[in-house]
C-alpha cells in the first residue's frame, strides 16, 4: 500500500477549513492508503503560545480526528512529540539544508514580518525542515497539501534528493544500505477542488485558527446558538440572487461553497436550489445544514473525551506503530551519514 501522512497543529479551535481542507479527506484516504495522521504539537510552538493550553489542545485535536471519522484501526493516530525521531531527523536534515532555501519560504517571510525580528524564534525559520522530517521519516508516497504548503513540500522533495545524492547512491550501498535511496521523494496529493474555506467576515482571507475574531470561523465544537449567531452576522452583499465564482462576490462564493460541502450536493444542485434565494432564506438553510452535520461529530467528541483511557490507548498505539517506521529510517540515516552505530 502507498503511504500518506498528514497533520494539524494544535494551535486553537479546529474549524471548518481544517475539516474540509484536511480531516474529512483523511477519512476517505484511510481506506485506500497506509495512513499516519498526527497532531503536530512540535510545530505549534513556533509562534508565541500558552504552555498550559498545549496538552489540552493536543488531546482535543486528537479527539476531533476520531470524532470526524478517522479510524484508529485503519490509520495510526499519534502526537508528533511522542515519536522522538521527528526532532532527531530534523537535526540531521538541518545539516544538509542550505539556509538560502529557508530564507525563500514565503510563510516565514510573512509570519516573521508580522511578528517583528526580536519576537521571531529560530524555529519559525527551520519549521520547514521539521516538516520535511515529518514526511521523510515515514518514507511517505503522498502528502495532501493545500496551496500554502506547496512550497514547503517542494523543499521536502529537494531535501530528500539532496540527502540521497550526498549520502545515498554508491556510498550508501558500500555502507550496507539497500537500494539507492535513503528517502523516498514524496508527491503532493492535491485536495478536491473548492476545499479552501474563507473567513466569514472577509471572503478574501482564509478561515484560520489564529484570526483574532472568533466570528470569522465556524469551529467544529461551536454550540448550536453560536452557529446561528455567526451565520446571522456573517458578511454578505447587496446583489440580487446568489451565485458561485463572481469575483465581485467572494463572500457569496464562500458561503455557497460551504453549503455545497456540508450538504454533500453538487455545485449544479446548489445553483438550482439557491440561485433565486435571498440572504435570509439561504442563511437559515446553511445554518440548519451546519448544525445537522456538526451535531453528531460533537456528540462523538464528547463520548471520546469522557473516556480518557480510550484516547490515551489510541495515541499510545499510534505512537508505537509510527516509532517502528521512524526509528528504522533515522537509524539508516545515521548509518549513511557515517555515525558510529550503537550496540
Ligand atoms: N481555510 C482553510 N481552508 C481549507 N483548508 C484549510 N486548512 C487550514 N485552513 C484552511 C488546512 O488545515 C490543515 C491544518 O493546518 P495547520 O494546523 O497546519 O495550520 P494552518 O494551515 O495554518 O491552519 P490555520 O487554521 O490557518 O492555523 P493557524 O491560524 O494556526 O495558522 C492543513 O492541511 C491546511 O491546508
Amino acid at each position: 500500500k502507498k503511504r500518506v501522512v498528514s497533520g494539524v497543529q494544535p494551535t486553537g479551535s479546529i474549524h471548518l477549513g481544517n475539516y474540509f481542507g484536511a480531516i474529512k479527506n483523511w477519512v476517505a484516504l484511510q481506506n485506500t492508503y497506509d495512513t499516519l495522521f498526527f497532531i503536530v504539537d512540535l510545530h505549534a510552538i513556533t509562534l508565541p503560545y500558552e504552555a498550559q493550553q498545549l496538552s489540552k489542545a493536543s488531546r482535543s485535536t486528537a479527539a476531533i480526528y476520531l470524532a470526524c471519522g478517522v479510524d484508529p484501526s485503519k490509520a495510526s493516530v499519534f502526537v508528533q512529540s511522542h515519536v522522538r525521531a521527528h526532532v532527531e531527523l530534523m537535526w540531521l536534515l538541518s545539516s544538509a539544508t542550505p539556509i538560502g532555501w529557508l530564507n525563500k519560504m514565503i510563510q516565514f517571510k510573512e509570519k516573521s514580518r508580522k511578528a517583528g525580528d526580536e519576537e521571531v524564534g529560530v524555529a519559525l525559520l527551520t519549521y520547514p525542515v521539521l516538516m520535511a522530517s515529518d514526511i521523510l521519516l515515514y518514507q511517505s508516497d503522498f502528502v495532501p497539501v493545500g496551496e500554502d504548503q506547496k512550497q514547503h513540500l517542494e523543499l521536502t522533495r529537494d531535501l530528500a534528493e539532496r540527502v540521497n545524492y550526498l549520502y545515498g547512491g554508491r556510498k550508501w550501498k558500500k555502507l550496507g544500505g539497500r537500494g539507492g535511496a535513503i528517502f523516498k521523494v514524496p508527491e503532493p496529493l492535491i485536495p478536491p477542488a473548492g476545499a479552501r474555506i474563507m473567513s466569514l467576515t472577509d471572503g478574501l482571507s482564509k478561515m484560520s485558527k489564529s484570526a483574532p475574531s472568533d466570528q470569522s470561523r465556524i469551529n467544529m465544537l461551536d454550540p448550536k446558538d453560536l452557529i446561528v449567531n455567526k451565520i446571522k452576522r456573517c458578511k454578505t452583499d447587496a446583489y440580487p440572487g446568489l451565485e458561485f465564482d463572481n469575483p465581485e462576490r467572494p463572500e457569496c462564493n464562500n458561503l455557497l461553497s460551504i453549503y455545497q460541502l456540508i450538504s454533500g450536493k453538487t455545485k449544479e444542485e446548489v445553483v438550482q436550489e439557491c440561485q433565486n434565494m435571498n440572504w435570509g432564506t439561504f442563511k437559515t438553510l446553511l445554518t440548519d445544514a451546519l448544525i445537522d452535520h456538526l451535531h453528531p461529530i460533537q456528540v462523538r467528541y464528547d463520548e471520546i473525551m469522557s473516556d480518557s483511557g480510550y484516547l490515551d490507548e489510541v495515541l499510545a498505539e499510534g505512537a508505537r506503530n509510527a516509532s517502528e517506521i521512524a526509528e528504522a529510517t533515522v537509524n539508516n540515516v545515521y548509518q549513511a551519514m557515517g555515525f558510529l552505530g550503537r550496540r
